[in-house]
């Protein structure tokens, strides 16, 4: 098939998933055009049948913002139609789903068939918002065929925009080649911790639906009652207010910002315990990436990291906020050795079953098939 796909190229969740989609479909013979402002994150090697098409904005004094969404939505009618794609697979949904609609347009024909996936905040947080509510509802409708990363997700854009069309869930997947317990040869735990210390770390865009703070406060819970090391990866907003926090409780020598990496499997082998305490979450990417490392996660109920985790099985869920309750669950694990073993090894083995690549990409290729009706 030939496939187009856009997203945001940034270091967040949706364009982490597009971009291993499109990775994994190009290794199974497809040819897959990604469409975006920059190189996606992680498409950092070179690989055969993926390209990459560059969208341009021209600045002009009199906009404020350049138009990036009709240049999206042009440089998507030219790839369409030199390339002939049959599917444009958009991920988040504002404004990629409008621009792929508007491509369509452009070009007036039947082909290709445009797919929305939908992530998160695209519906919780930026779609619902009155000033995208209306032009979000109408593009998602006017898509061929819609996916959500979770039923948590799907249940909420059915409440939220009153979808009446099938939306199909295909849950976020992980690299197993990538994502799996085990030493790496480039970075020993010695590098990031003293050998006495266990190692907690946590990954996200520091943004305030991830509750940095609760972060250091389950972390300096933990620290109190065993030695522990802190291991900070992203970029955000927040970062300002957490290195204020982290001063304030004194915890400066115990963590450490590591900044946004791409090869994140690196650290989650080396740590003990993943904290993800966000307020909501639609799936928690990160959070299947560091169970397939093996590393129990501590987290959040009532969102869709309850499709992922599973309580006092591979990490333990509270409600938002339960700082104490999270330390806890951590303390129980670090100080009971057989247990954490066992739940680093139901991590590993749950997420194997559930959510390895080669069992989503293939929900996807079907998926595919059967919107293109073939
Ligand atoms: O808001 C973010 O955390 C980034 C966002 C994104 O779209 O880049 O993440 C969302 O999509 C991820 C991939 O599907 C999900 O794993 C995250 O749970 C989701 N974030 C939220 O729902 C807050």
């Amino acid at each position: 098939m030939k496939i187009g796909i856009t997203c945001y190229p940034v270091a967040g969740g949706s364009g982490i998933v597009a971009t291993e989609l499109g990775r994994k479909l190009a290794e199974r013979g497809h040819q897959v055009h990604f469409i975006s402002y920059a190189l996606p994150f992680r498409l950092d090697v070179y690989q055969q049948n993926l390209f990459f098409h560059e969208v341009e904005t021209t600045a002009y004094p009199l906009f404020k913002h350049p138009p990036y969404t009709l240049a999206l939505a042009t440089k998507m009618a030219e790839v369409i139609s030199h390339y002939g794609l049959e599917i444009l697979h958009v991920h988040y949904a504002v404004p990629h789903a409008t621009c792929a609609f508007l491509a369509k347009q452009l070009i007036e024909c039947t082909r290709p068939k445009i797919i929305t996936t939908l992530h998160g905040t695209d519906i919780t947080l930026v779609g619902s918002d009155p000033s995208y509510y209306d032009i979000t509802r109408f593009s998602i409708n006017a898509s061929d065929g819609i996916t959500a990363v979770s039923r948590y997700l799907a249940d909420e854009t059915v409440r939220e925009f009153k979808i009446s069309k099938e939306i199909r869930v295909i849950h976020n997947f992980f690299d197993s080649e990538r994502f799996n317990p085990g030493d790496d040869p480039c970075c020993k735990r010695n590098y990031l911790a003293n050998p006495d210390e266990f190692i907690i770390s946590h990954i996200s865009n520091f943004r305030p639906v991830k509750r940095l703070i609760d972060v250091i406060d389950i972390f300096d819970k933990i620290q109190m009652k065993v030695p522990a090391r802190l291991l900070l990866i992203g970029e955000g907003p927040d970062a300002v207010l957490a290195r204020r926090q982290i001063n304030k409780k004194g915890l400066t020598d115990k963590v450490k910002f590591l900044g946004n990496q791409s090869r994140v499997e690196v650290v989650l082998r080396l740590s003990d315990i993943f904290l993800l305490p966000s307020e909501e979450e639609s799936f928690g990417l990160a959070a299947l990436e560091a169970l397939a490392c093996g590393v129990p996660v501590i987290s959040t109920s009532g969102t869709g990291l309850t499709e992922v985790i599973e309580h006092g099985v591979n990490g333990y869920l509270h409600q938002v906020g339960d700082t104490s309750a999270m330390a806890d669950s951590a303390l129980e694990l670090l100080q009971n050795k057989e247990k954490h073993a066992l739940f680093r090894e139901k991590a590993h083995t749950l997420a194997d079953e559930r959510f390895n690549a080669d069992r989503i990409i293939s929900e996807y290729e079907q998926y595919y098939q059967e919107i293109l009706g073939v």
